[in-house]
Parts: structure tokens; sequence; C-alpha cells
């Protein structure tokens, strides 16, 4: 424990008694509870992360809330999806990567794209792990940052074995 924080929990202790002191702590303990967690939903262009996003938030495709699913670029900047129940869930549907408008050597810096503002990364990646997603993972770590990977797409992969 941090000097600063032991001193105030002292503090609060010696004017409030124990009482004070743990009511202190259990409205800390659930500070959490308030603090919105954003996830970066990336990946290539086409590897599935807008259908991601909808199974998550159980938004069929004709729902005008869903995101937008198609091969094409539809994701121009970062869209932001808050989950339905858990509000602080914040799910972000970002341009997919590999593309001519955004090229991966300058993904990382364009503005809609926002790489740092995330606390967690969930790697879409389809039929089979590749040298960009590779690539991804590397820039993530080297940020410092979490992440996990999804497979998509595996009902193609079964059906074609
Ligand atoms: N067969 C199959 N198709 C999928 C799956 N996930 C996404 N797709 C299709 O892949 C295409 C691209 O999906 P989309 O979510 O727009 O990818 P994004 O560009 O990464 O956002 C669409 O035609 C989706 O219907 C999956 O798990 N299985
Ligand atoms: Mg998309």
């Amino acid at each position: 424990m941090p000097d600063e924080m032991q001193k105030e929990y002292e503090e609060t202790l010696s004017t409030g008694g124990i009482s004070a002191l743990e009511k202190k702590i259990s409205s800390e303990l659930n500070l959490w509870q308030n603090i919105a967690i954003r996830f970066a939903i990336i990946g290539e262009s086409g590897s599935g992360k807008s259908s991601f996003i909808n199974a998550m938030l159980e938004l069929s495709g004709d729902d005008p809330t869903a995101a937008k699913v198609g091969c094409n670029e539809w994701t121009i900047g970062c869209k932001e999806f808050q989950h339905p129940e858990k509000k602080t869930l914040l799910f972000y549907d970002l341009p997919g990567f590999g593309t001519p408008n955004f090229p991966k050597e300058s993904y990382l810096e364009l503005e809609a794209v926002q790489f740092e503002s995330f606390d967690f990364f969930i790697l879409i990646t389809q039929c089979r792990f590749k040298k960009n997603d590779l690539w991804l993972v590397r820039e993530i770590e080297k940020r410092k940052k979490h992440f996990c990977f999804i497979r998509t797409k595996i009902d193609v992969d079964i059906s074609s074995d």
C-alpha cells in the first residue's frame, strides 16, 4: 500500500474509529464498478469485427443500432457500442487495417484509430493467423497493452476440411 494511502486510512481510523474505516474501505472497493473499460475490436478488414460486436451485444443485423456488416470498408471512424446491461463496458469497432485507406504502416498513428486510448484489445483473426495479425500483436505488446484473440469463420474452416 502506498504511504499516502496508509496515512489516509490511519487518519480515518483515528478520527472516525473502526466503523468509519470500514465504510471508507467498502465504498472504495465498489469504485471499480463505475470505471469504464474500453475494448478495441481490431483486425484485418473483413475478419468479422462488426459481426463479433453484434453477437456480443445480441444485436441482429437489421437492427439500426447494429454495427454495419459487409466486406466493404464500412467502418471509417472508430464507432462506440455500449453494453446494454453493463454500461461501463464499451466496445469500439475499429477500421480494418491493411486496406488502401488504412495501410498498416500508418494505421496506429491515425486519429480515427485512437490506439493509445484503449484498455484491452480483442484481435479478430479469420481462418488463419497471418503476418498482419502477428504485426498487430507486436505493436500492442510494445505499448504494454493487454489483448486476446478471437478466431472467426471456423464454420468455413470446418466445412472446407
Ligand atoms: N461464415 C462466417 N462468416 C462470417 C463470420 N463472421 C463474419 N462473417 C462474414 O464476414 C464478412 C465480413 O464481416 P464483418 O463483420 O463486416 O467484418 P469486418 O470488416 O472485420 O467488420 C460478412 O459477410 C460477415 O457476414 C463467421 O464467423 N462465419
Ligand atoms: Mg466492420
